[in-house]
C-alpha cells in the first residue's frame, strides 16, 4: 500500500484577491505544506482554462456569475472567468512548496469543465490520473486544497469510485459554499466512504 498527496487548486484566482476567491482560502497553504514531509508522492491539480471556456458566464451573454446553465453534460455552475491559461490567477500561490511529482492541469477544453481530477464534467472523459496512480502503485489518496465542496469533493468521489481509499484533509479545505454546497458536499463523500479528517 503506497499514499499519495492530492493537492488539489492552491491557485491564486482562488486565494483573497483572486478572480474566484474562497473565503480564508490562503490559509489552506501553510496547512498543505506542513502535510508534504508525510507522504512520499505528492501531486498537484492546476485549473487551467482557456479564455473562452464555456464554464465562464462571461461567455454565455447574459448569464450571471454562479447561475447554473445546461450543458450537453449536464447542469453546469456558471463562474466568474478564472485561471486562464498563462495568467498569474492561474499560478500556484507563491507560498506554496512545489516539490512534488506531477501536475496535472484539468480544464483545458473550451466546451467541458473538470472539477474532477480524475474526470471531467461529462463524467467520461479521463485525465489519465487513474492510470497513473495505478502504474506507481498508488492505492490510497489523502486530498486538500480548493475548493471542498467543488474540485476536492469531486475528485475524492471519483478517487474512490476508481478504486482507491481516499481521505479529505477538511482542515487543509475551504469551501465556496454556493446555496448548500459544502453540506451537499460532505453528505456524498460520507456516503462513499470517504474519509474526513
Ligand atoms: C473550482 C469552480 C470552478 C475548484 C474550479 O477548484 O473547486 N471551482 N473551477
Ligand atoms: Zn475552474
Amino acid at each position: 500500500m503506497s499514499q499519495a498527496l492530492l493537492v488539489i487548486d492552491v491557485q491564486n484566482d482562488f486565494c483573497p484577491g483572486g478572480a474566484l476567491a474562497v473565503a480564508d482560502g490562503d490559509a489552506v497553504v501553510p496547512a498543505v505544506n506542513a502535510m508534504m514531509d508525510r507522504f512520499e508522492t505528492v501531486l498537484y491539480t492546476q485549473d487551467w482554462h482557456p479564455a473562452d471556456h464555456l464554464s465562464f458566464a462571461d461567455n454565455h451573454p447574459g448569464a450571471a456569475p454562479f447561475s447554473t446553465t445546461d450543458m450537453p453534460y449536464g447542469p453546469q455552475v456558471l463562474w466568474p472567468a478564472h485561471c486562464v491559461q498563462g495568467t498569474g490567477g492561474a499560478a500556484f500561490h507563491p507560498d506554496l512548496r512545489l516539490n512534488g511529482d506531477l501536475i496535472l492541469r484539468k480544464g483545458f477544453r473550451a466546451g467541458i469543465d473538470s472539477y474532477s481530477a480524475f474526470h471531467e464534467n461529462d463524467r467520461t472523459t479521463p485525465t489519465g490520473l487513474a492510470g497513473y496512480l495505478r502504474e506507481r502503485g498508488i492505492t490510497e489518496l489523502t486530498l486538500a486544497g480548493l475548493a471542498t465542496d467543488f474540485c476536492v469533493a469531486w475528485s475524492a468521489l471519483d478517487a474512490v469510485q476508481c478504486g482507491f481509499r481516499a481521505s479529505v484533509a477538511l482542515d487543509a479545505c475551504r469551501a465556496i459554499d454556493l446555496d448548500g454546497s459544502l453540506d451537499a458536499a460532505l453528505a456524498r463523500l460520507r456516503d462513499a466512504g470517504v474519509t474526513l479528517a
